[in-house]
């Protein structure tokens, strides 16, 4: 099964949006299979940005992402990559659609409340800097298992 990195960003967890934005992968029917709360170091921030070095909005990037902690979460699901892209929506709030978390939530597109991996390298890559192997509990079944079960 497909996994995908998520992160809600320091603005999610200090505007109280925690529970609002894991409800929504919840009700997609997908897994959360691992989930932390973390300060992210400078030598982490610069790992997961390393694309956007030398960008001009990179240095509020790396500020922002380590100006308070996340929350950091292995996301498991049918297509969860480009679903979980999908609820989380356009980079920049205001092109989004209404709906998705950034566009419903937020109006700036440095602090736009939810990172997500764009792809299966980056899903790969983000879950290996984010987790190690024992922090993974995907050892219990969701409702949507027992459902497709019954069609077994
Ligand atoms: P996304 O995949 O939607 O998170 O977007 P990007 O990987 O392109 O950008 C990562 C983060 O850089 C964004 F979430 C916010 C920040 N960013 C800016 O602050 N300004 C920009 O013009 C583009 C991105």
């Amino acid at each position: 099964m497909e996994k995908t990195f998520v992160a809600i960003k320091p603005d999610g967890v200090k505007r109280g949006l925690i529970g609002e934005i894991i409800k929504r992968f919840e009700q997609k029917s997908y897994k959360i299979v691992a989930m932390k709360m973390i300060n992210v170091t400078d030598e982490t921030a610069s790992k997961h940005y390393e694309e956007h070095y030398g960008k001009p909005f990179y240095p509020s990037l790396i500020k922002f992402i380590t100006s308070g902690p996340i929350v950091a979460m292995a996301i498991e699901g049918n297509n969860v990559i480009k679903g979980v892209r999908h609820i989380v929506g356009a980079t920049n709030p205001d092109e989004g659609d209404v709906g998705t978390i950034r566009a419903d939530f937020s109006s700036y597109a440095t602090t736009n409340l939810v990172h997500a991996s764009d792809s299966p390298e980056s899903a790969s890559r983000e879950l290996n800097l984010y987790f190690k192997e024992e922090e993974y509990c995907p050892n219990y079944k969701i409702m949507s298992e027992f459902v497709l079960e019954d069609l077994n």
